[in-house]
């Protein structure tokens, strides 16, 4: 009898394996999210486990390679988990081997919180309103109880507090309150901040300032169409929207020049793999480029693999403010879905991005990733203007972008990763929504940490830096990397060696170990990442990928500050430490360290783990390169009530990798030569150059503008 019911148990635990999608860096599909968390759930039976993560575990990258180049077995299909027990501070964690369907990795980790999850953001909300502490704030601030419904808070990252470590699962709650449900709370700062327990599902305290500010009196600014119409309706114009909207639309009459195998693009030579995950979103990996025929490896991955966003006040508890938004929230897991025709315009294939929920149920966000191209200008031109610049060639390109966008809370972060046909790839990243804003009294002199965006509304400095992770393969998997500055040549100006004082060039610095690669950025610096094996036949200098990254803000918080100790890796404006399988996932993913929430910074973790003693060699090695980019924000009233987006990027440039101009055989839009000119003749073959039939004059109607000149 007990034989029986173990063998029937036996036999329900074995049920079939998923289905693996075709390629080994496929995020794990809803049925293999399914069938991880079944495996886990039986691994920890009698447990209350809540999910946090079910997650690709990437294939270390000899095993991928071995696969894709040298005819060796598929990787091993396997899923990372997170799930906490209730009741039970830190996490176990583990990985599932699809196949076979068991678990081959597991292990408790204490003393460290799990990624935060779009729920525990909603469940704080509803803590707070109800707690009667709360409550007596609210009308200290002259909110009566009644009024609770109209209290909201945006449930922030705790980041660290050394009252509770990270002994519970913490949150802080930064208190608001609207007049109505569809006003924007953000006007309407409440001054205290009270300290939420999600695991208890409790208020443990509340942080109350010494000076108290009663809630603002003055009108909500909001956003919203029907506030503009409020704001800005006239009896002539009732919706207040500027009378310019004239529409551009977008005709992609023949569709899409990419293609598609599952996640494997082909465009304009270029061919790779998108993937996306809860934690980094996008993530580009086996990044070929084929040059005439000969397919050569650019970048085996790159993604974002983390943020900081440290705000500059000073007074408690407003140091607590620096979302480690990628390793606390997740890009991925606050990603948003997004909608033809207003998230991207054009002609679109989305791609579906899934999760678990706290059930180990598969959730799925619609439309996640867009991918779509768009005209990029002019790609080459030249005229002569020997003939009033009649010979003449112009090519325009055109880029593919692969994009996502997600919320932190009152941000938002639009990516677009963007290749261009002369092997470029680029990053962009776009801020929009909404301040972070805090109260402050009608005549309160708030010093220079922040600005007054509207009355008694008060915006505190911040900065907003990425880590971008490179691993670089440029023509093989050894890569050196270097500094490269613009310098004046040597001696005065009547010197034997600069004897007209106007020598200039570039001065490269290779670095050898992990220390010599802690650089900071200078107007004059780029940054090399090469291949010292492969050499130009014509310039004589190494197959290289140039970064150029001008948005390189110096970390503003000191030595010691919870900020420079979080971000271990934020000092500096590169880091190349050497590849290891390790870590989460693998291969040195995290550089503020796998679990990140309520970190307190101590300790080597992450990067400071990476960096060591400084002494790793890193020239012609398999090497990871870090990048620490992004802006500094002080607030102006432009910024609200919604910010309009603010842009910055920065680019990975082919150098001395092609022998020309890689994108000469992209077909011109116009051409002439200087006999077709002389003979009078409109140009070889003009009409099937690339002219755009569509474009006309503004002011004047013409038929298409082919053959005319
Ligand atoms: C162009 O776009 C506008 C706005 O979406 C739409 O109303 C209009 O029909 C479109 N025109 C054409 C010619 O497709
Ligand atoms: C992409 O191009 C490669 C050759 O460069 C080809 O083998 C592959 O089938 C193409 N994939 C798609 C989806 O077109
Ligand atoms: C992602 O979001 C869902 C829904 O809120 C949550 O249940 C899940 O645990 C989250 N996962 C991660 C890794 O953040
Ligand atoms: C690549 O680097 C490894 C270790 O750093 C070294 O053993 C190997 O010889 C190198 N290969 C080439 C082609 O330089
Ligand atoms: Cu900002």
């Amino acid at each position: 009898m007990e034989r029986l019911q173990q063998l029937s148990l036996h036999a329900t635990a074995s049920t079939q394996p998923p289905v693996a999608p075709p390629h080994p860096l496929d995020p794990l599909t809803t049925q293999e999210i399914k069938a991880t968390s079944l495996v886990v759930r039986s691994h920890y039976k009698g447990k209350t486990l809540v999910f946090n993560t079910v997650s690709l575990r990437e294939p270390i990258k000899r095993a991928y390679y071995d696969w894709k180049e040298r005819n060796g077995p598929k990787p091993p299909r396997l899923a990372y988990f997170v799930v906490t027990e209730n009741d039970h501070v830190g996490v176990h964690e583990g990985v599932v081997d699809l196949p076979s369907l068991t678990v081959i990795e597991s292990k408790a980790t204490s003393g460290v919180q799990p990624i935060l999850t779009p729920s525990d953001l909603q469940n704080t909300e509803d803590i707070v309103r109800s707690d009667p502490r709360v409550i007596e704030q609210c009308e200290i601030s002259g909110i009566p109880k009644e009024e609770m419904k109209n209290v909201y808070c945006d449930a922030w990252t705790i980041g660290y507090d050394e009252r509770w470590g990270s002994s519970k699962r913490l949150q802080q709650a930064l208190m608001y309150w609207r007049s109505d449900e569809d006003d924007s709370h953000y006007s309407h700062p409440l001054d205290f901040c009270p300290i939420v327990d999600m695991t208890e599902g409790k208020v443990v305290y509340i942080d109350v300032p010494g000076r108290r500010r009663k809630v603002s009196k003055h009108k909500h600014s909001s956003f919203h169409p029907k506030h503009i119409s409020e704001k800005f309706g006239t009896s002539e114009n009732p919706s207040g929207f500027r009378d310019d909207a004239k529409p551009i639309n977008i005709t992609q009459p023949e569709g899409v020049s990419f293609a598609m195998k599952g996640n494997v693009m082909n465009w304009s030579n270029f061919n790779f793999h998108i993937g996306f995950n809860y934690r980094e979103g996008i993530v580009l990996s086996d990044m070929n480029y084929n040059d005439h025929g000969n397919v050569r490896p650019l970048f085996h991955r790159i993604s974002l693999s983390e943020m900081i966003v440290p705000y500059g006040c000073p007074d408690f508890p407003h140091q607590r403010k620096h979302a480690l938004d990628i390793g606390e929230y997740g890009a991925g897991n606050c990603t948003n879905p997004l909608a033809l025709g207003c998230d991207c315009k054009g002609v679109i294939h989305y791609m579906d991005a899934h999760f678990t929920d706290k059930d180990g149920e598969p959730l799925t966000i619609k439309n996640a990733v867009c991918i779509h191209e768009e005209d990029d200008g002019i790609l080459f031109k030249h005229s002569d203007f020997r003939d009033d610049f009649q010979t003449t060639v112009v090519t325009r390109g055109k880029r593919l972008i692969i994009s996502q966008i997600f919320t932190a809370a009152n941000y938002e972060y639009c990516l677009y990763w963007i290749l261009r046909q002369d092997g470029t790839i680029k990053l962009e990243i776009r801020l929009t929504g909404i301040l972070n804003t805090y109260i402050c009294a009608e005549d309160e002199d708030i010093g220079p940490w922040g600005t007054v965006v509207y009355p008694q509304v008060n915006a505190h400095n911040h900065q907003h830096i990425f880590s971008l992770r490179l691993d670089p393969r440029i023509d093989g998997d050894n890569n050196s990397a270097a500094t490269s500055d613009s310098i004046s040549g040597p001696g005065a100006t009547g010197s034997p060696e600069n004897a007209y004082g106007n020598a200039f060039c570039a001065d490269k610095t290779t670095f050898k170990t992990v220390s010599d690669s802690l650089t900071q950025p200078s107007t004059a610096r780029t940054w090399d990442i090469f291949n010292p094996s492969k050499i130009n036949p014509y310039s004589g200098k190494p197959s290289s990928y140039k970064l150029v990254s001008t948005f390189t803000p110096p970390l503003l918080a000191k030595d010691g500050s919870l900020v420079k100790k979080r971000a271990p890796w934020a000092a500096w404006a590169t880091q190349v430490v050497p590849y290891k399988d390790e870590g989460v996932g693998y291969g040195r993913l995290y550089p503020s360290g796998d679990h990140v929430a309520q970190w307190s910074g101590d300790g080597a973790r992450g990067m400071r783990e990476w960096i060591g003693d400084g002494k790793d060699q890193i020239e012609n090695t398999d090497i990871l390169f870090f990048h620490t980019f992004g802006i500094t924000h002080f607030p102006a009233p432009e910024d609200f009530p919604v910010m309009p987006t603010e842009i910055f990027d920065l680019m990975l440039r082919p150098r001395h990798f092609f022998t020309e101009n890689p994108c000469l055989d992209v077909k011109p839009s116009y051409a002439r030569t200087t006999k077709e000119v002389k003979a009078g003749d409109k140009g070889v073959d003009e009409c099937t150059l690339d002219v755009d039939k569509t474009s006309q004059l503004a002011f004047t109607k013409t038929s298409g503008s082919c053959c005319k000149k």
